[in-house]
Formats: C-alpha cells, sequence, structure tokens
C-alpha cells in the first residue's frame, strides 16, 4: 500500500508526475536542489516555462489541499514508500559518456535517507546497464541494504514531451522494468494510480533499452528523411511533395527533413544507448544519423551562404534574422536548439544576426526580439528555423517592403517555393530543389 510518495528532481518529468500522484490523494515531496524552484511550487507556482495545460491549475491544486509540498532537504526519504528519481541525465558528446552527477548524488543522499520496503524507480532516461552497474551498487553500499529484498528497484522510462507532460503520463503506455517480479508488481500497483495506458512489466536492462531505442529510433528516421530532402535538393524537387507519395505506399511513415534536431530526447539517447554497449558493438547506423541530423543546421545556414555567393552578395556585415529559436514549433522550450548552430554558421561568416521567436523570452544573453515585422526590417535575408505557426500567416507583400533583398531561406516548409518566387522573393528550402 503507497501512501508516501517523494519525487527527487521537479523539472519537466518530475513535476506534473509529483502533481498528479498527489491529485490523486498521495502525500507527495518534491525534493529539489534549487530553493527558488523549492519557493515557487510551495506558492502553488508551475517551476518550469512553457504553455503546458492544466498543469500550473494542478500545481495550485495539489500544493493548496497540502497534497504535494516541496523541499530540498532529502530527509524526507524516511518515510517514504516509494521515491521515483526525475533528475537530468544529458550527455558529454566531447567526452562521450552521460554526465550522471545529479543521478549519482540523488542516489547517494536517498541511500543516505530511505527506509526498509521502499520502491526505488529510475525514471530518468540512462544508458542500458546503468540500473545494474551504477545504481544499484551504489545504493545498496550506501544504505547497507538489498535491492530486490531489503527495497524494491525498478525503471520506468519517462515519455514526457514539452507542451504534453500530463497528458502523456496519463496517456501513453510505460514499461516498468523491475528488478524481480515483486517489483513488477508493485511497479504496476503504482503507476496504475495515474496512467490509464498500457503497463509493461519488464526487466531493468530491457526498460533502459527500450526506453534510448525509442528516440535512437526516431533520430534514425529523421536522418533518412533528411537524407531524401539532401537528394531531392540536387534533382531539382520537392522532398515533401516525395515524402507526401512515399507515405501514400503502405507501411511507410517517411518523418519530416528540416533544419535540425534538438529538444532533450533526440540528441542524446542514441549516444545513451550507444554508450551501453561500449566495447561491445558500435551501433553505425545510429551513429551516422546522429551526425547526419547534426549537419542540418549547418546544410540550412549554407543554402543562405550559397545563394549569396550566387548573387555575388556580400554575406560580411549584412543583417540576416533568424526566424524560430525554439527548437519545437509553438514552444519556448530550446534545449539543443538546432538555431543556434544556424545563427553561429551565419556569424562566422560576419553577418549580423538578429533572431526572432514569439515564445522564446530569454536564451543565456541572445536578445531575441518579439515583433517580427521589426526585427526584419532592413534585413537582406530571413531564415526560417523552427514551424511555428505565426510564421505560416505572414504578409509576404509588407515583409518584402521592409526587406533590403527579398531572400527567404525555409528550414521547415513553411512556404510554397512558387508563391514565394511570384512574390519577387529569392528562395531557398531544405529539400526544396
Ligand atoms: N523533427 C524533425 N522531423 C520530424 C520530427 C521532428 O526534424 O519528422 C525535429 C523537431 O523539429 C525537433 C526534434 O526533431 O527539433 C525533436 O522533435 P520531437 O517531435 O521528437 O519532439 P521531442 O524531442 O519532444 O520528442 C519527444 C520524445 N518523447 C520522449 O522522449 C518521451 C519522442 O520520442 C516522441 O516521439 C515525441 O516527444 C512526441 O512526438 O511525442
Amino acid at each position: 500500500m503507497f501512501k508516501n510518495i517523494v519525487i527527487v528532481g521537479t523539472g519537466y518529468v518530475g513535476i506534473p508526475v509529483a502533481a498528479m500522484f498527489a491529485d490523486k490523494g498521495f502525500n507527495v515531496i518534491g525534493i529539489n536542489r534549487t530553493k527558488e524552484k523549492v519557493d515557487l511550487i510551495n506558492k502553488g507556482l508551475c517551476p518550469i516555462e512553457g504553455d503546458e495545460p492544466n498543469l500550473p491549475e494542478l500545481i495550485e491544486k495539489v500544493v493548496k489541499g497540502k497534497n504535494l509540498i516541496a523541499t530540498t532537504d532529502y530527509s524526507a526519504c524516511k518515510n517514504a514508500d516509494a521515491i521515483l528519481i526525475c533528475v537530468e541525465t544529458p550527455f558529454d558528446s566531447d567526452k562521450w559518456e552521460p554526465r550522471y552527477d545529479s543521478l549519482k548524488s540523488a542516489l547517494k543522499s536517498i541511500a543516505e535517507n530511505m527506509s526498509k520496503g521502499t520502491l526505488v524507480i529510475v525514471e530518468s532516461t540512462i544508458a542500458p546497464t546503468t540500473m545494474d552497474t551504477l545504481v544499484k551498487p551504489l545504493l545498496e553500499n550506501i544504505s547497507k541494504m538489498k535491492a530486490g529484498e531489503d527495497f524494491l528497484l525498478g525503471n520506468c522510462p519517462e515519455r514526457v514531451m514539452p507542451g504534453k507532460l500530463l497528458y502523456n503520463i496519463e496517456n501513453l503506455s510505460r514499461v516498468c522494468g523491475g528488478i524481480n517480479k515483486a517489483t513488477q508488481d508493485k511497479m504496476l500497483e503504482l503507476y496504475s494510480h495515474i496512467v490509464k495506458g498500457e503497463l509493461y512489466p519488464t526487466d531493468c536492462i530491457t526498460a533502459e533499452v527500450v526506453k534510448t531505442a525509442e528516440n535512437a529510433y526516431r533520430d534514425v528516421e529523421i536522418a533518412f528523411a533528411n537524407e531524401v530532402a539532401l537528394i531531392c535538393e540536387k534533382l531539382g524537387i520537392n522532398a515533401y511533395e516525395v515524402r507526401d507519395l512515399v507515405n501514400k505506399a503502405p507501411y511507410r511513415n517517411m518523418h519530416l527533413p528540416g533544419a535540425g534536431v534538438g529538444g532533450h530526447c533526440l540528441p542524446k539517447d542514441s549516444l545513451l544507448l550507444s554508450y551501453g554497449v561500449k566495447g561491445l558493438l558500435t551501433p553505425e547506423l545510429m551513429i551516422l544519423a546522429r551526425n547526419l541530423n547534426k549537419k542540418m543546421p549547418i546544410h540550412t545556414a549554407g543554402l543562405l551562404i550559397d545563394l549569396f555567393k550566387e548573387k555575388g552578395i556580400q554575406i560580411k556585415g549584412s543583417k540576416i534574422t533568424v526566424c524560430g529559436f525554439a527548437y519545437l514549433e509553438n514552444s519556448d522550450d530550446t534545449r539543443n536548439t538546432p538555431a543556434l548552430e544556424v545563427i553561429n554558421t551565419l556569424i562566422n561568416k560576419g553577418a549580423n544576426v538578429e533572431v526572432h521567436d514569439p515564445f522564446v523570452r530569454v536564451y543565456e544573453g541572445l536578445e531575441i526580439k518579439k515583433d517580427f515585422y521589426n526585427s526584419i526590417k532592413d534585413s537582406e535575408a530571413l531564415v526560417f528555423v523552427t514551424a511555428h505557426s505565426e510564421y505560416k500567416k505572414l504578409d509576404l507583400n509588407k515583409i518584402k517592403q521592409l526587406m533590403k533583398t527579398p531572400i527567404i531561406i525555409d528550414g521547415r516548409n513553411i512556404f510554397e517555393k512558387e508563391e514565394i518566387l511570384r512574390k519577387g522573393f529569392l528562395y531557398r528550402g531544405v529539400g526544396k530543389g
């Protein structure tokens, strides 16, 4: 029987799951290392950015109802029946290894405080074998307890997506990787309180592989679409028309080519998966796909650089407006955004780059304009990197009047090439030959 639940890490993964368990009547304590976030939550406020339907209201309700309290203090683990670990697990592609410092520090503090009989679950995305080689030994050595006997241990990978945090937790299926059958049964019991989707019991390493493989799969699918786009550019045809027709064939699902792959999942999960088999096998296809997707922002900037060269326009000192900074349309999430690489590539060529985004407010000192038409005044080119809905309703005649030279680079198939050319613009697009 579960009553007290501790959630370690109250970010994109932790805060929605904390609020949902609290809303089902559990006593939930959210542990976060930053006092600012703890104070925000205890005031009933949502500690994460972005438009998350129903989340702010739910947090306010459960905090007011005293079912959710936030703290920086791990002693809350003492009375926990279940502890969910939802901390960040980024991948350091320079060192080619996961950065587990947050995970290790959480595990240490949990092990120092947890009691016998607690169910500990890792929701963070981890490389295969991490449960067995890092999580289990760390918890056992510090707590002096045995996993699977004195405490239960499992891995239930998160499947969140910014903008759909509560929806995904409630409706998507979940893989419940437990150290033994008793743990798997307990995990199914716990998650059945908040998850309407199917719950699939399995072992820990299978759960680790499923999570990283489901995202590596998507990264490879997108890389395939991007390679078809490069082919179409060379052959002078439209990759999006090709995609539509390919997908008329049964069992096809060609993804969307574009200016790159950002976010908190896809850029790292195939690397986590490959790390899990380091020394045993090199997953060549996934690494190739990752490298191809990483080139797309540079390719997008290259479309402009080549066009300037072709038209004899000096890029040095020219004003260029990059439209869209978030990694995903209609979101303010900037994690691993391809826009950064596009901007840096153009700046390295001497361009004077301005950035517009209707949702993103700040990014590490970068000034992000909110007024689109103001931001494009006297621009010699617009480079569209994110397919925000606002960009599909622009007044092209007004744009042409405001710009110094009417050039559009389309990284997300926002525009119809023929219409743009009819309006008197010069146009290049990813996948648009
Ligand atoms: N992208 C493309 N072409 C596509 C799809 C996406 O270039 O056809 C780009 C996007 O522009 C973005 C990046 O890839 O920059 C990631 O897009 P995403 O739609 O995969 O969004 P994420 O990163 O939030 O993905 C998450 C993942 N969910 C989890 O890890 C739990 C992913 O597995 C889901 O498929 C996705 O949400 C979703 O669609 O829900």
